[in-house]
Parts: C-alpha cells; structure tokens; sequence
C-alpha cells in the first residue's frame, strides 16, 4: 500500500507514531523556568547554583545566559503589577545577565522550590540555595516557578521549543523508579 505522495504507507506511519510519541512525551513532562538573577551571576554564584539542582538530580533541558529587558520583565511579573515592590523588582531583574534554564520531570516545580527555599532568604532554612547563600528578600538569587501551569507560561516566554534539547540520561534509573 502506498500514500497519495508514492511513500510506503509504513514509512509514513514510523513517522506518525515517532511525532506522536514526542509530542505526548513533551506534554507529560511538568516543566519550571528557573532564573539565576542578576546577584547570583555577578557574584559568582552561577555554578554553585547549578551544581545544587544538579547534584540533586534534576534534569536541565535548557539553558542560557540572557539579559531581561523591561517588557520582558513585566510580562515574566504580571502577577505581582501594582504591588509596591513591583517597580524595584524589575528594575533588580533587568539589571544585568542572568542565567535561564529549562527543568524537566516529575514534580520539578515542587523539587527546585524546596531546593530554592523560602522567598525571604531571612527565614530560608540552611541548605536551601536561598537560605545558604542570600539574606534579602530583594536579593534573592533564583527564580523558580510556582505551579506546572506557570511553569509551562514562563518557559514559553523564555524559550523557543527547538531551544529545548530532549536527552535520555545514562544514570535515569538511579534517580527515578
Ligand atoms: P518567589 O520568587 O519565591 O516565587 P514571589 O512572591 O513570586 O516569590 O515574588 C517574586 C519576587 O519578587 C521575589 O523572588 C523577590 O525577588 C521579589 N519580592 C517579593 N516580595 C518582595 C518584597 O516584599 N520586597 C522586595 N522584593 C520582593
Ligand atoms: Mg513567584
């Protein structure tokens, strides 16, 4: 049997399960956007703060080093428009390189929060990135979003789909069951 274009009818439906099996792979993923702000990258902290995400088995399928500019910052911040730390924090954000980064698996959203620790590094507990390395709630040193459907917001703001690298790694099942 053969399609309307001469192909053997096999060869298209490779490709049809290939395509299916990455687009549902693709929406089965939970996906987070974190950014290490401009304080982490100027003090030095980019690979400290990457080792942490990584040594805690966290798989990275993205990641850049950019500068926000306002638009950006805003459309990233909607939520937080009007409140009165607002305009210092997008002036914080757009003040220099940051790092972004795609973070893809199972509850990653959940995994780097408790892994960035509590907004205000002044009560983040010891061991967490923030409670570790920062003490002010306006120098927080990462973003990390709050909920999958942010989280799928946010990375669709910051990355292009073919920016995102799709990898198995060799040491998978000594993470993950
Ligand atoms: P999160 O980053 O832990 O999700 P959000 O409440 O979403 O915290 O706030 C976004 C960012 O806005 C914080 O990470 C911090 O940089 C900044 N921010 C929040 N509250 C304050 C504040 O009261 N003063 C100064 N900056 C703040
Ligand atoms: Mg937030």
């Amino acid at each position: 049997m053969r399609t309307g274009e001469g192909r053997p009818a096999t060869a298209f439906l490779c490709e049809s399960f290939t395509l299916y099996k990455e687009v549902f792979h693709f929406m089965a993923q939970e996906q987070t956007l974190i950014i290490l702000k401009p304080d982490a990258v100027q003090r030095g902290l980019i690979g400290p703060i990457l080792t942490r995400l990584e040594q805690r088995g966290l798989k990275l399928v993205g990641l850049k080093l950019m500068q926000i500019n306002e638009d950006l910052a805003r459309k990233h911040y909607a939520a937080h428009e009007g409140k009165p730390f607002f305009p210092g924090l997008v002036e914080y954000i757009t003040s220099g390189p940051v790092v972004v980064g795609v973070i893809e698996g199972k509850d990653a959203v959940q995994v780097v929060r408790n892994t960035m620790g509590a907004t205000n590094p002044a009560s983040a507990a010891p061991g967490t990135i923030r409670g570790d390395f920062a003490v002010e709630i306006g120098r927080n040193l990462i973003h990390g979003s709050d909920s999958p459907e942010s989280g799928a917001r946010e990375v669709a703001l910051f990355f292009k789909e073919e920016e995102l690298v799709r990898y198995e790694r060799s040491n998978e099942r000594w993470i993950r069951e």
